[in-house]
């Protein structure tokens, strides 16, 4: 038994991996955005792995605001919710609330019960960048990255990339600084996020959802960080309507 259990987990991981290699979308960070962008392009057939460096998925959406685990979100994202099987109730206006724990799991549950591949505890660590387009990623066991052990990496090839790692911005960054090259940006570059401002965040953010660079898309905060435009706290429709817009102008691509 002890042979059987080792030898289904190594064989499966494997053909996992395998299986991965060569997709439609790779997307770079768990969060609610980078989630439900899988969720969608799975739902829609496409092969779609996400790559998250902690050990569980979810980004910043587990701990709420302060770690009080409740999160907010406006009608306007409601249907993704809904089709999400998310459990949402009324506080006042246009403010529902939800269980951040209860959404976080519940959008994990969604994406891979819709196909998404999800490889936790990798690290994206650079593109693979060929004839001025982003077409895949190289990756590395997280704690390879964080212990600074020099271990080179392993390559996915992509039709398209997502970057959903949130405030940092980091693929974008990393893309215009080793290539030098202009984003599809307001100045060409990462121009880095704003101070907070709710109602405009959460516009911007599906605004700011878009492809900044030949194959690279960008999602959730890291789209407001790229454009120079404002955070918005513990309030989360933005984010799932820019998952929903980046799978959205993907399938169409695609
Ligand atoms: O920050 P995060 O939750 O991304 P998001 O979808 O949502 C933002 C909100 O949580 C919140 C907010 C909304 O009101 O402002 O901040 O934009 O999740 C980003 C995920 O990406 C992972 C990181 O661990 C986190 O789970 N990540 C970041 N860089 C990498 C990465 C990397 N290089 N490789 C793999 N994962």
């Amino acid at each position: 038994m002890e042979k059987l259990v080792s030898q289904a987990i190594v064989e499966n991981y494997f053909n996992k991996l395998q299986d991965s290699l060569d997709i439609d979308t790779a997307i770079v960070g768990g969060g609610p955005s980078g989630l439900v962008a899988a969720y969608y392009l799975a739902k829609a057939g496409k092969k779609v792995a996400l790559f998250e460096s902690k050990l569980a998925p979810g980004g910043g959406m587990w701990g709420g605001a302060m770690m009080f685990n409740d999160i907010v979100v406006q009608k306007e994202a409601l249907p993704i919710l809904d089709e999400l099987g998310v459990k949402y109730k009324l506080y006042k206006n246009n403010a529902y609330l939800i269980d951040s724990v209860h959404a976080t799991s519940a959008l994990i549950y969604a994406a891979t019960k819709a196909g998404a591949q999800i490889f936790n505890c990798y690290t994206v660590e650079d593109v693979v960048f060929k004839g001025n387009r982003v077409c895949g990623l190289v990756i590395n066991w997280a704690p390879v990255s964080r212990e600074g052990m020099h271990v080179d990496p392993l390559m996915i090839t992509a039709k398209t990339v997502i970057e959903a790692t949130g405030h940092d911005c980091m693929i974008a960054r990393l893309v215009a600084r080793k290539n030098n090259v202009r984003l599809n940006t307001t100045d060409g570059n990462v121009a880095g996020e704003r101070s907070l401002d709710v109602e405009e965040a959460e516009k911007t953010t599906i605004e700011n959802t878009k492809e900044i660079y030949p194959g690279l898309y960008v999602s959730g905060m890291a789209a407001n960080g790229v454009s120079g435009a404002p955070r918005m706290g513990p309030i989360f429709g933005g984010m799932l309507m820019s998952g929903l817009k980046v799978a959205t102008l993907i399938i169409e691509k695609l």
